[in-house]
């Protein structure tokens, strides 16, 4: 690798050349009369056309540095060579794996993922990771007999199923923890993803009964109700992100699991972008419950609450939030949460839609007052408090002086705040609330051995025309799964190679610690000014635009802009931030006179939630998200990783439209041709030589004991003529290409199958 490396499977007088020029492969002729060859041989080549795209086409001459292509609409045109690629034989046509292109260039992929997308192969690998392109359409290849034809193999194309049987055999064989992570940006198809690896787990592991599998299905929907929402991306984006652990018996049986979240984005429940929505349950309460539950919690219809109407969008196609509604009730049946908890929880829900229409006006001497209506009448009723007790919490500051308390009353902005305040600690703590009787309901209560199967799948890498805190948290949160990716897949790998001693020409790869280190470095990186102005009492989101500008002008990641605004180069492109409220999102008071006045509501469940409120309050939202973040990574760390990698084909959420320009801005922001490349020229199979010569030592013929390890190693591999170039022997481990280690396992078994087939006939004449 690095050096010329003729392709021998396909004759071609291309030579393929390393590269790390973004468009792809550059490729020359071999030869002066190669030229020649290719146009008798009639071999089809891209070149690209003026307005950008790649068109398949053959050359028919060329003359110095331009050739005339003709196109297979019959046109022939001039294009020069710097825009000619060579395209792939027609036996290659739809490859599985982007590893068996014989030219990996940017459009043989694109062509290749396009073909398959067209034929509803929405899976594909590229060496080690798996593609999974949103379909937008229910497609056949889900179910019971597809799960049991990929466990016995008579299905090998690629799939998620494929990935979550290798993880699953991994964990039960190697007792090493495995982990699928799954990323691409919002509406990629992420959560479908792991849903569809989680049923695949549940099918192996459920013990043949469906029990675990509906279960799972279940708290899926759970998680979803309270947790997504419309959003412009997606209609129902993952507001939260979340690591399921699936635990494992010795016997490969499920014998529990634990969901971990990251942090909800909880502004959503009082302030919404034009055409998204809030989160589902709201939607579905308002329209699925019963007269009786209407009436309990004076609930009215979703148009006459101002949190769910200001944004102009109530509705989505095709979902039947009532519909929704009596499934949810009956997931919630199934894990166990009774119905009268059942009653609390919607009881919070309609305090807070309740709490979003309280309005409040200025009186003659300018102090503000609640406007004493049937929103807090409501509210106090549903919160179990009085009206004036609400009326007092919305619009007094109670400080403690010694013995004395002193009562300030608040400005508009202060007490509307204050109400938007409560509003969103409710919600964000009634959802950790929730999955904390999720999980206990999935502790089934056998021991765990400690092996398991983690699943995770946050909020997608976002951009919006208006960027703020929000997108800047979640786009972090993908950075730095960019980056585990990049551990694994480029540094760890080859970083294994060159301490092994294999001879090796790096492979260069995107590394995104750069911008890592915009957001985390201290005390000059985006967390800590951002802390660091949230602590100061003086400080605007001016003044902390200001500051970024000071400190990181220089930072290459980083780009001042005028006003609130800047700008950060995230792996998946430029993203511009508008600091709007960021001081505000990142302080997230709740005043503790307001959580006094939570636990003193004569409601269980609210004074369970402000019992919640502890230390990590003191916090800023910022650097508990970095904990939480750190925590989930590190977990993750170690465990086997299986990547799994979701495009998006098209923004306009429809089947069949295979968008090219948006597929290759993200296949190239994972950079997924840097990765076939890397497992191409690597050595994906590696074993200690210990291990190889026990596995295989035996099918030499004359075994001799006193042999170390690494010469019976050899002595296998020269016997059963591996080619020199398809493995390499390190100091501690045998390197070998793919593919190689079939011949020997084919091998293995054949001889077992002899041992075994003697040993029945020496019974039978026992016998
Ligand atoms: V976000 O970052 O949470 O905003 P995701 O999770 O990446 O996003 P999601 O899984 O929610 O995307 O997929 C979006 C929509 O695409 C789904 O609601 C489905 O309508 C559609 N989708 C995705 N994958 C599949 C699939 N395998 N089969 C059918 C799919 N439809
Ligand atoms: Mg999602």
């Amino acid at each position: 690798f690095g050096s010329k490396r003729v392709n021998k499977d396909v004759e071609s007088p291309y030579v393929e050349l390393s590269s790390s020029d973004s468009s792809g492969m550059i490729w020359e002729l071999e030869g002066d009369d190669s030229v020649s060859y290719f146009i008798k041989k009639k071999l089809r080549v891209w070149s690209r056309q003026p307005r950008g795209q790649w068109e398949l086409g053959t050359i028919q001459s060329t003359s110095g540095e331009e050739a005339s292509i003709s196109l297979s609409d019959g046109n022939v045109m001039k294009v020069v060579r710097s825009e000619i690629l060579p395209a792939n034989p027609d036996v290659l046509e739809g490859a599985d794996d982007l590893n068996k292109l014989c030219y990996l260039n940017e459009p043989s992929v694109l062509h290749n993922l396009k073909l398959r997308y067209s034929q509803g192969m929405i899976y594909s690998k590229a060496g080690p990771i798996l593609i999974a392109l949103n379909p937008f359409k229910d497609l056949q290849t889900y179910g019971n007999d597809s799960v049991s034809a990929y466990r016995q193999r008579i299905i090998d194309s690629p799939h998620v199923y494929a990935v979550a049987d290798t993880a699953y055999n991994k964990v039960i064989r190697d007792e090493v923890n495995q982990s699928i992570i799954i990323s691409g940006e919002s509406g990629s198809g992420k959560t479908e993803t792991a849903k569809i690896a989680l049923q695949y787990l549940a099918a192996l592991g459920g013990g043949g009964s469906c029990a675990i599998e509906n279960e799972f299905l279940q708290i899926n929907r759970i998680l979803e109700a309270f947790g997504n929402a419309k959003t412009s991306r997606n209609n129902n984006s993952s507001r939260f992100g979340k690591l399921i652990e699936v635990h494992f018996s010795s016997m490969g049986k499920i014998c529990g699991a634990k969901i971990q979240t990251l942090m909800l984005e909880k502004s959503r429940v009082v302030q919404l972008a034009n055409g998204e929505r809030s989160y589902h349950i709201f939607y579905q309460l308002c329209t699925g419950s019963s007269s009786g539950l209407k009436e309990r919690l004076n609930l009215r219809a979703v148009s006459e609450y101002k949190y769910l109407v200001q944004s102009d969008c109530t509705l989505i196609d095709g979902v039947n939030d009532a519909n929704n509604f009596h499934q949810l009730m009956k997931a919630l049946d199934t894990v166990q949460i009774c119905k009268e908890d059942q009653e609390m929880i919607f009881k919070m829900l309609a305090a807070i839609l309740w709490l979003g229409n309280i309005s409040f006006q200025v009186d003659s001497e300018n102090h503000i007052e609640v406007v004493d209506d049937e929103a807090v009448t409501s509210t106090a009723q549903l919160m179990g408090c009085s009206s004036q007790e609400l009326m007092t919490a919305l619009c007094t500051l109670k400080t403690q002086f010694d013995e004395d308390t002193i009562a300030k009353n608040l400005a508009l902005r202060q007490a509307t705040e204050r109400r938007d305040a409560i509003a969103k600690f409710i919600y964000a703590s009634l959802f950790d609330w929730l999955v904390e009787q999720v999980n206990k309901s999935l502790e089934v209560g056998k021991p765990h051995t400690g092996k398991s199967i983690s699943i995770l799948d946050i909020y997608g890498f976002q951009t919006f025309q208006k960027n703020s805190f929000e997108q800047f948290y979640i786009n972090y949160a993908n950075e730095r799964i960019q980056q585990h990716f990049n551990r694994h897949l480029f540094k760890l790998e080859q970083e294994d190679y060159e301490l092994d001693g294999v001879d090796w020409t790096k492979v260069d790869f995107e590394d995104n610690e750069g911008c890592l280190d915009l957001f985390e470095k201290k005390p000059h990186g985006l967390f800590s000014l951002l802390d660091e102005e949230s602590n100061l009492a003086k400080a605007s989101d001016l003044t902390f635009a200001n500051k970024l500008r000071h400190h990181l002008g220089a930072n290459p990641c980083f780009k001042g802009e005028r006003g609130r605004a800047f700008r950060v180069r995230h792996y998946a492109g430029e993203v511009l931030y508008d600091t709007n409220d960021f001081l505000e999102k990142n302080r997230d008071t709740l005043s503790s006179d307001s959580i006094q006045f939570l636990s003193s509501c004569n409601c269980e469940l609210l004074q369970l939630l402000s019992k919640m409120f502890n230390q990590s309050q003191k916090q800023s939202v910022a650097t508990k998200f970095k904990v939480q973040l750190f925590k989930l990574m590190q977990q993750l760390e170690s465990t086997t990783p299986h990547f799994i990698r979701c495009i998006k084909p098209n923004s306009k959420d429809l089947p069949g439209i295979f968008d090219e320009g948006l597929v290759l801005q993200q296949l190239r922001c994972c950079e997924v041709l840097e990765v076939v490349r890397l497992s191409r020229a690597g050595y994906p199979i590696r074993m200690g030589h210990q291990e190889f010569s026990r596995r295989y030592g035996f099918l030499l013929s004359e075994a001799n004991v006193s042999q170390d390890p690494l010469s019976i190693s050899v002595a296998v591999l020269q016997k059963f003529y591996i080619p020199y170039e398809m493995y390499h022997v390190g100091y501690t481990k045998l390197y070998l290409r793919a593919g190689q280690i079939d011949a020997l396992e084919n091998k293995r078994k054949q001889v077992f199958q002899g041992i075994l087939e003697i040993q029945k006939c020496f019974r039978g004449h026992q016998a």
